[in-house]
């Protein structure tokens, strides 16, 4: 059986990767992957936020106008009269690499010395479950964060790093250490902070110019913000010629977030971005850190992402309010964590513990199950009963954990709706919430005409055009040579 729920709860965790197959040899094949090494998990340093309202976004017509310009940018689209109805191929690596080398050369007038690239996930199901030392099953998507650096010879003193997002078209300059980081703009702030982190570790940068594209959705549930991270990170290693224990890495990653982007999240997107793997869905155990490969390639089943385009939230207070409210929650019921509970505990105590708080816990409590449960439809190809995981994820972060809205509801529905028959196998919303993705697997010799009709309806329903594409599991992150 995979994946028991363990009751300890070690300080230093050894963190291994495994294929899924060495633990369920009957349904499973593939090579297994490398392994990490040691790493004390991060607690995470959530505040205890006081809002209880949902924020809603007055400005939503504005920030989605916005959001749509940075989404058309980061996919390379421009929205035509099909705009919602078709599928983006986007832009592949090697093109988007060969894109960066250009810029670089035209704005610095030298080609780049070292290039890294680290993609986005999607997660396929395991919501909110990463800070609760649960379980995750996400991918590396096909869509990347790429940065090229060069060193600035005869820099005194401190060494300036010149950061360009080519995105966004903003420039910034800090010296790693010694700025203000407040006083750069947002994205700038994770760049600087993994920077620090690495300086930490032994791979302080040396004065550079550094340019950073990205084709992964701003804004959109997909861990742009993980991914910029991770390429940051991997480009130190280039730049230094060291190494980065992969654990490490991520942790380091999740950690700049935490205190220099103020989001206290878990560890499941800078993991995913270190450590995806090709063809494989993560099964990650986030209190061990042990991660299992899943196959996830058969040929007949795509991976459908669908953007809603908007995003509700504007004060980002929801994410540590649920968090806060699990610690809570936890800690009432006299667990760790609530990876610790079960539905018969939350029952004891049903008359103490706040309405609110006990939705809370039975998301997270049923999530993980599911989790557990997902991996091993997958892997033995029983695609109905992951479909109904998928959909009874999606009802729970809808009902239980108040983290969906109209439009991701809106999006399940018509997936369930035109995948009728098994076309569609099961679809939720993926990510944070409040917005962003769904996630859907669907079966190939439908997939054009589901993804039109769900489209092309909820663009009628909403006035907002989506955005499509497919991806197949990706690899983590890596160096980009020549
Ligand atoms: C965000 C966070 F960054 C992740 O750690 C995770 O909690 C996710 O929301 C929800 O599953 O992406």
């Amino acid at each position: 059986m995979l994946g028991r729920r363990s009751r300890q709860a070690p300080s230093i965790l050894s963190a291994t990767v495994r294929q899924y197959a060495q633990a369920n040899p009957a349904t499973a094949t593939g090579s297994s992957a490398g392994s990490g090494s040691l790493a004390q998990t991060e607690s995470g340093d959530a505040e205890e936020a006081g809002a209880t309202e949902r924020v809603v976004n007055l400005q939503l017509l504005e920030r989605n106008l916005l959001e749509s310009k940075l989404m058309d940018a980061a996919s390379g689209t421009h929205r035509g009269d099909a705009a919602g109805l078709t599928i983006d191929p986007g832009i592949p690596l090697d093109e988007l690499v060969v894109r960066v080398k250009r810029d670089y050369q035209q704005r610095f007038g030298r080609a780049p010395q070292w290039l890294a690239a680290a993609p986005g996930r999607v997660n396929l199901i395991g919501e909110h479950t990463d800070y609760n030392e649960g379980f995750v099953l996400p991918m590396a998507i096909e869509r990347y964060v790429v940065v090229a650096a060069a060193e600035v010879t005869g820099a005194a003193g401190e060494a300036e790093v010149g950061l360009h997002s080519c995105l966004l078209n903003q420039s910034e300059r800090c010296q790693v250490g010694a700025s203000d980081f407040r006083k750069l703009a947002p994205w700038a702030r994770y760049v600087y902070g993994v920077m620090v982190g690495c300086g930490e570790q032994g791979l302080a940068p040396p004065a550079l110019e550094v340019l950073i594209d990205s084709t992964v959705p701003l804004g959109g549930g997909l861990s742009s913000s993980a991914a910029l991270e991770v390429a940051t990170a991997t480009l130190l290693e280039a730049v230094t010629g060291k190494s980065l224990d992969p654990i490490r890495k991520a942790l380091l990653c999740q950690k700049a977030e935490h205190h220099y982007a103020g989001m206290p999240c878990g560890i499941m997107d800078q993991f995913t971005s270190v450590l995806g793997q090709a063809s494989h869905l993560l099964l990650l155990d986030c209190r061990s850190t042990e991660v299992q490969l899943v196959p996830l390639a058969d040929p007949d089943v795509e991976v459908l992402i669908i953007n809603t385009n908007v995003k509700h939230e504007l004060t980002g207070s929801e994410y540590p309010l649920r968090r806060s409210q699990c610690e809570t929650a936890a800690r009432t019921m006299g667990v760790r964590s609530l990876r610790d509970a079960s539905p018969a505990l939350l029952a004891e105590f049903s008359a103490s513990l706040d309405p609110v708080l006990q939705c809370r816990a039975r998301h997270v409590i049923g999530e993980i199950e599911r989790t557990e449960m997902a991996a091993q439809c997958l892997a033995a190809g029983q695609w109905a009963r992951l479909g109904e995981l998928m959909y009874a994820s999606h009802a729970s972060l809808r009902d239980d954990y108040e983290v969906s809205c109209q439009e991701l509801d809106l999006l399940v529905e018509l997936a369930q709706k035109h995948g009728a028959g098994g076309k569609v196998i099961g679809s939720r919303m993926t990510g944070g919430g409040f917005g962003g993705c769904t996630v859907s697997l669907v079966r190939k010799n439908h997939l054009e005409a589901v993804a039109a009709a769900i489209g092309t309806d909820y663009r009628q329903q909403t006035g907002i055009a989506p955005s499509l594409f497919t991806t197949r599991p990706a690899q983590g992150a890596q160096i980009v040579r020549g």
